[in-house]
């Protein structure tokens, strides 16, 4: 397709021409509407393109750019480092802040681009969010959010319950202290605690062949081999984090409870899962609104260990960096209805991938069965849809796959996110490089 003539996506954006805009392009539209002469007035401006299929497309794009009465200065590309893109280009442009606004437009819907970064030495818009650039940083990253605690909800089951509310005060103490790269505390889990664990575990076990999807059953079945899982103990976060180590290199650090979303999306662009370790309550084995280390054992641990989910997760966490609080907003719905509630298709039938699913018996029944509501997952329409977590859901997200969510889900990122510039995880830095200007 021609990057001037763009296919139709299903995308909210190109549903008219008056949807909403992105921060960036409200700046740029507030700072034309200022004065016509501002408008009119020729700039610089920087963009970083990511060409999906190489700098073959290159020559159409700068063709696009003329077209937009901008004039290309300099052109610098090189092959991409991350996935989803052959070569970025690093282009200069002379050109009016109105045409560069409908530029932006016209590039975001090209087929050719992965994404379209606007770089921030363009006196549009300068931002500077503080965001976690190394893994050690995360230590900064474990806002509470106070909700649903024993210790705080009335209708918290541990409520009444003074001696599960010390073990839950004892449990939390290790994730505060907890810092980047020391080995995670063993927790001697009581009798009872373990029993609540044999039940779900029982359940999961039972169910999975007919309504857990193939890559969990899979990873399940290696962590079974391991001796991690087994009905009899609860595997403790070290041992798990190794085991995701070896297969994606995912980690582990605990979590003392809920976190904002905006920390708990940082650390997963590090390959770092933050893991509650306290146990549910035992007279809930069932089904908890709150994540707990049942909830991350059999919910999260198996997908965690398979490479494209993994990706998908980091992905999400990368898009969350520097991103608006309505953007974070949006990534947390996305990451709700697929990583925690995600259904997909396998031979026609509905199997689950969501950790919430797979953690709670009686969600997992009710997501399968035909009293919720089914939809296809399509990131523009699952980010604006509103949820609670308190019951189980009435509407679940479907997906093809996970390629195909994480297709879909790139898509969206490179289209929707107003951030002017572009980050990426260097693995054997363990660092988080922006891609800035000059
Ligand atoms: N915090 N510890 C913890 N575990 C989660 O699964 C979790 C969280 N905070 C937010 C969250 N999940 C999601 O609901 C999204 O908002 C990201
Ligand atoms: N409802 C899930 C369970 O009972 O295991 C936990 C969900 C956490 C978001
Ligand atoms: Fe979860």
């Amino acid at each position: 397709p021609e990057p001037d003539t763009p296919e139709q996506l299903p995308d909210a954006r190109q549903a008219s021409d008056d949807a909403e805009l992105t921060e960036e392009e409200m700046l740029l539209a507030t700072a034309a509407a200022e004065s016509a002469e501002a408008a009119q007035a020729v700039q610089h401006a920087a963009l970083v393109l990511r060409l999906r299929d190489g700098v073959g497309a290159l020559a159409r794009i700068l063709k696009t750019i003329e077209n937009f009465k901008g004039t290309v200065t300099h052109v610098e590309t090189r092959a991409a480092k991350g996935a989803g893109a052959r070569a970025d280009a690093l282009v200069r442009v002379d050109i009016s802040r109105q045409q560069l606004l409908l530029l932006l437009r016209a590039l975001r819907q090209s087929a050719a681009l992965a994404s379209v970064a606007l770089l921030a030495d363009t006196h549009v818009s300068i931002k500077d969010p503080w965001f976690p650039r190394h893994a050690s940083e995360l230590d900064n990253c474990n806002h509470l959010m106070t909700k649903y605690e024993p210790e705080l909800d009335m209708n918290h089951p541990g409520f009444a319950d003074k001696v599960y509310r010390e073990r839950r005060k004892m449990i939390a103490d290790i994730a505060f202290a907890f810092k980047h790269g020391d080995p995670i505390p063993t927790i001697e889990y009581s009798p009872a605690e373990t029993a609540t664990w044999r039940v779900v575990f029982n359940n999961t076990v039972d169910l999975l062949p007919k309504y857990a999807c193939a890559e969990y059953r899979r990873v399940f079945g290696m962590l079974q081999e391991a001796n991690i899982f087994t009905p009899d103990r609860i595997p403790q976060l070290e041992e798990m984090s190794s085991f995701l180590n070896r297969h994606t290199g995912f980690r582990l650090r605990p979590a003392a409870g809920l976190l904002t979303a905006r920390d708990f999306l940082a650390s997963l662009a590090f390959r770092i899962f933050q893991s509650t370790q306290y146990v549910r309550h035992t007279s809930s084995p069932h089904h908890t609104p709150e994540p707990d280390c049942i909830h991350e054992m059999i919910g999260h641990m198996p997908l965690l260990a398979d490479p494209k989910f993994a990706q998908f997760s980091q992905e999400i966490g990368l898009a969350s960096l520097g991103a608006s609080d309505a953007e974070i907003e949006k990534l947390s719905t996305v990451y709700w209805f697929t990583v925690e509630f995600g259904l997909c298709k396998e031979k026609g039938n509905l199997k689950a991938y969501g950790a919430g699913l797979l953690s709670s018996t009686r969600e997992l029944l009710h997501a399968v069965s035909d009293k919720p509501e089914h939809r296809p997952f399509e990131p523009a329409l699952t980010a604006i849809q509103p949820y609670q977590d308190q019951e189980v859901q009435p509407i679940y997200y479907v997906a093809e796959s996970f390629e195909d969510a994480k297709d879909k889900f790139r898509r969206w990122v490179s289209t929707g996110m107003s951030r002017p510039f572009e980050v990426r995880f260097n693995p054997h830095t363990q660092r988080i490089e922006v891609l800035d200007s000059v």
